[in-house]
Order: C-alpha cells, then sequence, then structure tokens
C-alpha cells in the first residue's frame, strides 16, 4: 500500500515536474515574436554610422545591422510625417488612408496592423510621437507627445489624461519603454512602438552633447551650393535653402535680441517666436547651462556676422545645423543602446524582431537644403535596420526596393496573422529569411501632396526603379524630370527632354500609369484632394 502510494507520488511529480518544463520553455520562447518598432523623427540615412561615418558614428544603431539586415534602398511613399506614420500602421499609400498630408487629421475608420496584433493576443503599446490629430487604436497603453512635441520637459497624452515629464525628450521616451517593458505580461508576445521626436526641427540637442556637438566641424555636401540648374521649377521654388530659408534664431540658436541688433534678415518673425517659445520652457538650470554653450558662439556670430560673405554665412549656417541636428541623434543612438541591453540582460533578444527607421529621409546641407517632401533621394531613401536573429543572418545587406507601405504585412506575417486584402505593400520575411526569389517588386510608387504649405514643395507623384526615377510635378506647373540613377546618383541632371533617353521615358510613362492603376490612384483623386485645400481655404482661388 505504502509502496503503491509512493508510486503514484513519483508518476504525479515526474507528469507535474514536465507540465512545469514545458510551460517554462513555451515562456522563455513563445512561438510568436516580439516586434519592438523603433522609428526617430527626420532622421537621414546619412547620419548613420552603418550608411556613412562622414557625419557622426551610432554603433547602437548599427548593431541591428550588424545581428541582423541592413536596407539600402528603402523608401518611404509621401515624405511626410504624419502621412508616412499612416501608412506604416495601414499599410496603404496615402490617397487611400486618406492622410495625405499633415493638416488633416487620420481617419480612424481605418484599420491598423495594431489592432490585429492586440486583436490576436498580442500586448501593445506606444511611446513618443505620433503626430496624428487623435490618439492611436490597438494599444494597451501609450504616452505620445501632442502634435510635435517638446525636447525640454515635454507634454504627454495619455489615456489618464496629460501630464509634462520633466528633462530630455529621448531619455523620457526611452524610461516610459523601459518601464512598460518591465511591467508587461511575460506569457504573451508585445508589439511596441518607441518613437523619438529627435532629431526633429528645430534641433535642441540633450546639454551633454551640445557641449560636445558645438565643438565639431563636419565636411560639406558635394551640392551645397546648387543653383538647380538642370532640373524643373519646383526645385528652384521650394524654401528650405539653408541661405534663404533657414533661420537664424530658432534653428541656428541665435538669440532674437542679438539677431535683431545685428540686422540679421530673417525670413519671418516666426524664427524668433519659436525660438523664445522653445527657450521659455527651460527650467532655470537648464537656461543656465544653455546659455554657457550658446552664449560664446552668439557672442563669436556678432563678431563675424558683419564681414561675412553670403558663401561664408551658408557654411556657417550648415555647421550650425550640423551640429545640433547630430547632437540630437546621438541622444538618439544612446537610447536605443539602452533600449537593446535590456533586451539582452532579459533574454529576449532572439526571439523580438528589432526594427530601426525614420518617417522620412532628410536633407543635410545636399542641394543646399535641410527639410524633406521630395522624391530626390535624401528625403525619398529612408534608414531602415532589421534584426531578427531567429531568422536574419547577422551582417546581411539587401538592396531592394521596399517601402514603409510594407511594414503592416510584415509585422501581421512574423506574427502568424493574415492580413487583410486590401493592405497594398509586400511583406519583408522572405527578404528577411534570405529568400529573396520570393520577391518580385522592381518599382515603387510616391506621391507628394501638401502644396501650397511649409516649405513649398510642389504636388508631385512619381515611379522609381533601382535604374530610373520618373516624376510629374502638377497642380500650378505640369513638368515632368526624368533621372539616370546609376549615372547620376546626385541627381543634378533632368533628362527627361534629351532625346537619348526618349524610350526610357514613353516605357516608364506607361509603366507609372499602370502602377498608378495597381495601387488605385488617379487624376480624379489628385483633383479631389486639391478641393480639399480649397474647401479648407489653403488655396486661394485665382481670381
Ligand atoms: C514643422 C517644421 C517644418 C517641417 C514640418 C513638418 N518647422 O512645421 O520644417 O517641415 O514641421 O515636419 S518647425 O521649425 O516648426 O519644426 S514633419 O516631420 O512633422 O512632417
Ligand atoms: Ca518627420
Amino acid at each position: 500500500m505504502v509502496l503503491k502510494s509512493n508510486k503514484i507520488f513519483w508518476v504525479l511529480a515526474i507528469v507535474a515536474f514536465g507540465l512545469l518544463f514545458s510551460c517554462q520553455t513555451k515562456n522563455e520562447k513563445p512561438g510568436r515574436p516580439n516586434i519592438i518598432f523603433i522609428m526617430s523623427d527626420d532622421h537621414a540615412y546619412q547620419a548613420i554610422s552603418a550608411y556613412s561615418d562622414k557625419l557622426i558614428e551610432t554603433p547602437n544603431i548599427d548593431r541591428i545591422a550588424d545581428e541582423g539586415m541592413l536596407f539600402t534602398n528603402a523608401c518611404v511613399s509621401n515624405s511626410i510625417c504624419a502621412p508616412s506614420r499612416a501608412t506604416i500602421l495601414t499599410g496603404k499609400h496615402t490617397h487611400i488612408h486618406g492622410k495625405i498630408d499633415n493638416n488633416f487629421p487620420f481617419d480612424t475608420t481605418n484599420v491598423t496592423f495594431p489592432q490585429l496584433l492586440q486583436d490576436a493576443g498580442y500586448q501593445t503599446a506606444m511611446f513618443g510621437k505620433l503626430h496624428f490629430g487623435n490618439n492611436p487604436k490597438g494599444f494597451d497603453e501609450f504616452m505620445i507627445l501632442p502634435d510635435q512635441g517638446d525636447y525640454y520637459n515635454p507634454e504627454f497624452i495619455t489615456r489618464k489624461g496629460d501630464t509634462t515629464i520633466q528633462g530630455y525628450v529621448t531619455d523620457i521616451i526611452t524610461d516610459l519603454t523601459l518601464d512598460w517593458l518591465g511591467k508587461r505580461k511575460e506569457e504573451k508576445p508585445f508589439m511596441l512602438m518607441y518613437l523619438h521626436k529627435a532629431p526633429h526641427r528645430e534641433w535642441l540637442p540633450a546639454e551633454r552633447h551640445y557641449r560636445e556637438f558645438t565643438q565639431k566641424t563636419f565636411p560639406e555636401p558635394e551640392t551645397l551650393f546648387d543653383d538647380y540648374k538642370g532640373r524643373g521649377s519646383a526645385a528652384r521654388e521650394a524654401e528650405m535653402n539653408l541661405l534663404k530659408h533657414m533661420t537664424v534664431s530658432a534653428d541656428n540658436k541665435i538669440y532674437p535680441e542679438v539677431a535683431k541688433e545685428l540686422g540679421v534678415q530673417e525670413p519671418s518673425e516666426w524664427g524668433f517666436n519659436v525660438f523664445k517659445s522653445k527657450y521659455a520652457r527651460f527650467t532655470e538650470e537648464q537656461k543656465a547651462q544653455w546659455d554657457a554653450v550658446y552664449g560664446p558662439i552668439n557672442d563669436e556670430f556678432a563678431q563675424l556676422y558683419p564681414n561675412m560673405t553670403d558663401s561664408a554665412f551658408m557654411r556657417w549656417k550648415y555647421q550650425r545645423y550640423m551640429q545640433d541636428y547630430l547632437g540630437c541623434i546621438a541622444a538618439v543612438d544612446e537610447n536605443v543602446g539602452r533600449l537593446l541591453d535590456y533586451l539582452d540582460k532579459n533574454g529576449l533578444s532572439e526571439n523580438t524582431m528589432v526594427v530601426y527607421t525614420s518617417d522620412q529621409g532628410f536633407y543635410l546641407g545636399e542641394h543646399g537644403w535641410f527639410d524633406k517632401r521630395f522624391i530626390y533621394n535624401e528625403s525619398f531613401k529612408t534608414p531602415l535596420l532589421v534584426k531578427w536573429p531567429e531568422k536574419i543572418a547577422p551582417g546581411s545587406v539587401s538592396d531592394e526596393m521596399v517601402q514603409n507601405l510594407d511594414f503592416a504585412q510584415t509585422f501581421l506575417e512574423a506574427a502568424g496573422v493574415q492580413a487583410p486584402a486590401d493592405m497594398q505593400g509586400e511583406s519583408l520575411v522572405p527578404l528577411l529569411e534570405g529568400k529573396n526569389d520570393r520577391w518580385t517588386r522592381d518599382a515603387v510608387y510616391y506621391h507628394y501632396y501638401e502644396y501650397p504649405g511649409f516649405h513649398m514643395v510642389k504636388r508631385h507623384y512619381g515611379m522609381v526603379t533601382k535604374e530610373f526615377k520618373l516624376a510629374h510635378f502638377y497642380y500650378d506647373v505640369d513638368e515632368w524630370e526624368l533621372y539616370d540613377r546609376q549615372k547620376d546618383s546626385l541627381e543634378l541632371h533632368n533628362v527627361y527632354d534629351d532625346p537619348a533617353y526618349a524610350d526610357v521615358v514613353k516605357t516608364l510613362k506607361e509603366e507609372l500609369t499602370e502602377i498608378r492603376e495597381k495601387y488605385k490612384d488617379s487624376d480624379e483623386l489628385d483633383q479631389k484632394f486639391i478641393d480639399r485645400y480649397k474647401e479648407k481655404g489653403l488655396i486661394k482661388e485665382k481670381k
């Protein structure tokens, strides 16, 4: 009898141990991967050392490519903030989800991938910049910046109301993210959107970085003094030139009283107001730290300015721009390192897909510009680095033409969730797994709308292949541009009217018509979005 109950005890014990062990393994390695989507705002690929180390070292962001895959030809479908974010969430082009620009709110009846993942049992959270005019759907938890947000002592919108947190925004967004990771339920997979405000204009670095970066000098791009010859009127008329349109106050951090005293011609009063409102957010301690570094820069500028030629002023502005822009990136890189370390220390790295990207690219003085919007390379392309140790061979590189349009289907496939049939991207999972033969796309579609508006970049749509870029600028012009991407990597020569390219133009125009049909874009929709501007008074009717 004793022997029998002993036996039963051991059998039960072994079964219980077995069950416990299998649950344990399940917890440590759930079948479905976690997904972390890291996106910064306006982070140019030129400022990531995995792409180029001319400007800055970003060892932590680079780690994602070292341990995973670097995409050298990733691009967006509309190079501006909120439309890009809406495309990422919906897997649709901007003319389909309707968020064509930063002006109109996002239509929340759109289905987004976080909603689908949440329905499929994922824990979901979003921290940082969304920029939608409304709150995100499909998230268990979120803390987002209102509109563009602030670098110093930022406010956050939360489910429980608004709150202000003292400190530097990039550090704070990371603190919130790590805090949530620590509190999440370990038995469920998660999808986390970790969205930096930096390095968006007006580029306010953390004190530890402005001290360092204001001491540095950076190499100038080849096309800093571009005269836009050989391009169309859109390039000539855009208002994003460092010399003419960058403000010496808000952007270059010259105190308004110093600029006024020197008689510097600002594009408008706007720069002064922005500077004043940002400075007013600082605590007394932050003001003192700022003044200790930027005060001497102002003194030096006051000495130099009266004798500066236009080209010297352009050069000075470029250096000031780079010092602050890259200083902001230094904090992003450090904080990405904090997150990656957390994953390593907590045994999460193996089964987590980590994506690093930006909502679009950015001009760092190329063509004399800052900002984005154009189909030209620096704003059309965007950084993309992905690590997922279970699937991606370390140190992989892909030059396929992938787009922000592809994220939703990628994440859904990774999670084993069926993507809705009307999503317009392609899952990147085959590329991540090295199955390149399953990738068929050889051209991408692009359409920019926000005109008239900030920076005055004209409306245009186009098609891009690895070899060519064809764009049609419309609304107040009817101009075509063609660039030979292999012979003219700087995009200085529009060859649309060159007889040598007549056949290419003919073929590409046909293909452009096809791709517009494929993605359900049309002249009627172009007109509908122009009419929307007219109705809202954003376009003044010509008398
Ligand atoms: C702000 C910027 C612009 C920028 C837009 C859109 N000016 O208006 O330079 O193009 O945002 O940027 S700022 O000095 O006030 O920041 S986006 O990333 O949100 O699309
Ligand atoms: Ca942006």
